[in-house]
C-alpha cells in the first residue's frame, strides 16, 4: 500500500472520516521538472460577495471539512491562495478572494501574475440573498478584465450557490434569471463570453461535480486523451459508463464521451464513500491507505447494475457502471482495465515530462 510520509496536508476525512492519507503527487522523478511545473500551474480564482460561500467551497472540497463546520468559518480578510496538488492528482492553485474587496481595484494584488496563464474564474453567488449586487460585481469585474485585455484566456463560471435552501422550481427559476441578467448586461457592455452557470451547494455532491467540470477546462490537452482511453475501455467491455475520479477530492477528471447524468455521478461518489468506509474499519492504523495497485471492488445493485472501482495511479480511481450480464466476460474486463492502466501511466509520464517551462 502507498504511504506518503512527507504529506503534511493530508485531508482528514472523506465524508468526515480519515481516509485519504495515501496521497501521491504525480510522478516527478526530476526535481527540476517539479520546479518548472509549479511555475505553470493552472489557477482557480474564487470571487464573490462576502459570505457567499467561497472559503466553504475550498475547505469542503480540498480539506474535507464537513458542510456543517463551515458555519464557523471567519470572513476572509486578505487574498488567500493554496497549491492543492500535494493532496490530489488535480494540479492547480486556488485563490480565495476576500468578499469585501474589489480585487481589481486593490493595488496590492499583482494581477498580471494571477490572471496570467490558464485560469478559471468562479463567481460565487449566494442565491439565498438578493443577488443584484453580486451580478453587478460579476459584470464590473469582467468589464475590468476585458479592458485590460485579460479575459481571453480565462474560463468564466458562475456558481449559483446554497441551492440546498431552494425547491427544484426555485432552482430552475434562479438559473434562468441569473443567466439572463448577466448575459444581458454583458452583451450591453459589448462582451461576448461563454459563461457557464452551475447550481451548487456544499451540502451535497453538486459542488464536487461543478469543480470537476471547472478542473476539466484546465487540462484540455489531457482531457481528450483520457476520454479516448476511457472510450477504448468502455466499448469492448460493454460498460454503460466509465469515470476517472481523483479519490482525494471526489472530483472526476474525465468520463467517456457521453455526458454524466447527476444521479450517476452521485452513485459513483457513494461507491467511493462505501469503499472508504469499509476500508476505514479494516485498514490498520499503520497502513492508512485504502488504495493501492491491487484495490478493486464491486457492488451489485438490485436493478442489475454493477459498480466496479479499480485504483489506477496517482490517486486516480476508475469507476465503471455496467450490467451484471457483462461480468461473464470478467477476464476481458480485467485485461482492458490493465491496458487502460498502462495507457494512463504512459500518458501521465509523458505529460509531466513535457510540460512547458515558463
Ligand atoms: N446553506 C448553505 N450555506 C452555505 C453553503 N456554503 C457556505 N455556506 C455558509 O455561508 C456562510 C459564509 O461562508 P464563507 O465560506 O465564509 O463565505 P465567503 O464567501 O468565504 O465569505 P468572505 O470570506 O467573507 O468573503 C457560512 O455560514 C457557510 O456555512 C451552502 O452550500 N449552503
Ligand atoms: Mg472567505
Amino acid at each position: 500500500m502507498y504511504v506518503d510520509d512527507d504529506d503534511d496536508q493530508i485531508p482528514n476525512s472523506y465524508s468526515q472520516r480519515p481516509i485519504t492519507q495515501a496521497i501521491n503527487p504525480p510522478p516527478l522523478d526530476d526535481p527540476e521538472v517539479e520546479e518548472d511545473i509549479n511555475d505553470v500551474k493552472p489557477k482557480i480564482l474564487l470571487f464573490g460577495l462576502r459570505r457567499s460561500g467561497k472559503t466553504s467551497i475550498r475547505k469542503v472540497v480540498f480539506h474535507k471539512m464537513s458542510a456543517n463546520e463551515t458555519i464557523f468559518l471567519e470572513s476572509t480578510t486578505k487574498l488567500e491562495h493554496e497549491d492543492v496538488s500535494k493532496n490530489c492528482f488535480i494540479d492547480y492553485v486556488i485563490y480565495d478572494f476576500p468578499g469585501q474587496a474589489d480585487a481589481l481595484e486593490d493595488s496590492a494584488i499583482d494581477y498580471s501574475h494571477i490572471f496570467d496563464g490558464k485560469c478559471a474564474l468562479i463567481f460565487v453567488i449566494d442565491v439565498l440573498e438578493e443577488y443584484k449586487e453580486a451580478l453587478d460585481k460579476i459584470v464590473n469585474t469582467l468589464v475590468g478584465l476585458d479592458n485590460k485585455g485579460m479575459l481571453e484566456n480565462i474560463e468564466v463560471f458562475v456558481f449559483i450557490h446554497k441551492v440546498d435552501g431552494l425547491s427544484d422550481d426555485q432552482r430552475a427559476e434562479a438559473l434562468k434569471d441569473i443567466n439572463f441578467r448577466v448575459n444581458d448586461e454583458l452583451s450591453e457592455a459589448g462582451i461576448s463570453i461563454n459563461l457557464k452557470t452551475q447550481l451548487t451547494s456544499v451540502y451535497d455532491y453538486s459542488i464536487f461535480e461543478a469543480l470537476s467540470i471547472v478542473g476539466q477546462k484546465l487540462i484540455p490537452e489531457l482531457l481528450s486523451t483520457f476520454e479516448s482511453l476511457l472510450n477504448a475501455l468502455k466499448e469492448p467491455c460493454g460498460m454503460d459508463r466509465v469515470l476517472l475520479f481523483d479519490v482525494a477530492t471526489k472530483c472526476y477528471i474525465a468520463t467517456d464521451t457521453e455526458s454524466v447524468p447527476t444521479n450517476k455521478y452521485e452513485m459513483c461518489c457513494d461507491m467511493l464513500d462505501l469503499v472508504a468506509d469499509v476500508s476505514n474499519i479494516y485498514t490498520t492504523p499503520e497502513s492508512f491507505s485504502f488504495y493501492d495497485s491491487k484495490s478493486f471492488s464491486s457492488v451489485h445493485l438490485d436493478n442489475g447494475t454493477v459498480i466496479l472501482t479499480k485504483y489506477i495511479c496517482n490517486n486516480l480511481t476508475l469507476v465503471c457502471l455496467l450490467q451484471e450480464s457483462c461480468l461473464t466476460e470478467l477476464g476481458l474486463i480485467e485485461y482492458n482495465i490493465a491496458k487502460f492502466s498502462q495507457g494512463m501511466d504512459d500518458v501521465l509520464k509523458s505529460h509531466f515530462k513535457r510540460r512547458p517551462v515558463k
